[in-house]
C-alpha cells in the first residue's frame, strides 16, 4: 500500500520545524545507515527522502506529512551523525539540532533508530538508545541492509548487535529498503505508537 505522501520543509533550526499538530515520527541513526531510504520504503515513493551515496547528505530535519491507514502523520528525517569527514563546528550544530529535536519535540510518538546490521554497533548508538531511555522517548531499533547478509548469518548478527545495545532481539525489526523486508512490522510498530499517543 502506497501511503499519500507530501514533503513539507527542511529545518536548520527550531523555528523552521514543521508545526507540532499530528503525531511524528523520528528517523535517526549514523550517516549512510538508510535512514532517508527507510521512509521512502515505508512510503512506496522513492526519491520523497533524498537518498545519496554520499554520507552526510541529509544536513537539515525534512519533514514529510504522511496520511496511512487512515492516520495523518509526519516523518521527521534526521541528519546522519557520526560522519567523521565532517567540521568540528558542523558537526556541533547538528549534535545540537538533534538533541534538541528529541528534547523539545512534543509531537514525536516513536523515533526509530537504524543500525547497519553489516556494522557493529557504535557508543553513539548506544548513546543514542541511553539518551531516548534516560528521557523516557520510546525508541525502536531498525537493523537495516539486512538484504546485505546472508541468510545463515542473520540471526547471528541480530543476536549479536541487540546485546551489544542491550535491546530484547524480539524487540528490534530486520528491515531492507530494496527488498522491502520488514515493511510491514515496521508499519505495525509505527501506527502502534500513534494509537498509544492518542491521535
Ligand atoms: N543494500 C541496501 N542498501 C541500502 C539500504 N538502505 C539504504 N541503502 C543504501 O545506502 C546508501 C545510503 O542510504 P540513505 O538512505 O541515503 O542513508 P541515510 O541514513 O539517509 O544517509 P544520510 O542522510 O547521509 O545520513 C544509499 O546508497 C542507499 O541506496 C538497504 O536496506 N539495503
Ligand atoms: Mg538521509
Amino acid at each position: 500500500m502506497a501511503s499519500d505522501v507530501k514533503f513539507i520543509t527542511s529545518a536548520f533550526k527550531r523555528d523552521q520545524w514543521a508545526p507540532a499538530d499530528r503525531p511524528e515520527i523520528a528517523f535517526v541513526g549514523r550517516s549512510n545507515v538508510g535512514k532517508s531510504s527507510c521512509l521512502n520504503t515505508l512510503t512506496g515513493r522513492n526519491g520523497m527522502a533524498r537518498v545519496s551515496k554520499t554520507p552526510g547528505r541529509t544536513q537539515a530535519i525534512n519533514f514529510f506529512d504522511v496520511r496511512h491507514g487512515g492516520h495523518d502523520l509526519r516523518f521527521a528525517d534526521l541528519p546522519g551523525y557520526g560522519f567523521a569527514k565532517v567540521p568540528k563546528s558542523v558537526k556541533k550544530t547538528w549534535d545540537k539540532m538533534i538533541g534538541d529535536y528529541l528534547a523539545q519535540r512534543e509531537s514525536l510518538v516513536l523515533v526509530v533508530v537504524l543500525v547497519d546490521m553489516r556494522r557493529d554497533p557504535t557508543d553513539l548508538d548506544n548513546n543514542m538508545l541511553d539518551w531516548l531511555s534516560d528521557h523516557e522517548r520510546p525508541g525502536l531499533l531498525v537493523l537495516t541492509k539486512v538484504d546485505r547478509i546472508s541468510k545463515s548469518k542473520q540471526l547471528h548478527r541480530r543476536t549479536l548487535i541487540c546485546k551489544g545495545l542491550d535491546v530484547p532481539r524480539e524487540a528490534s525489526v530486520l528491515f531492507s529498503s530494496p527488498e522491502k523486508t520488514g515493511k510491514g512490522e515496521l508499519w505495525e510498530r509505527i501506527l502502534e505508537a500513534v494509537r498509544e499517543f492518542g491521535d
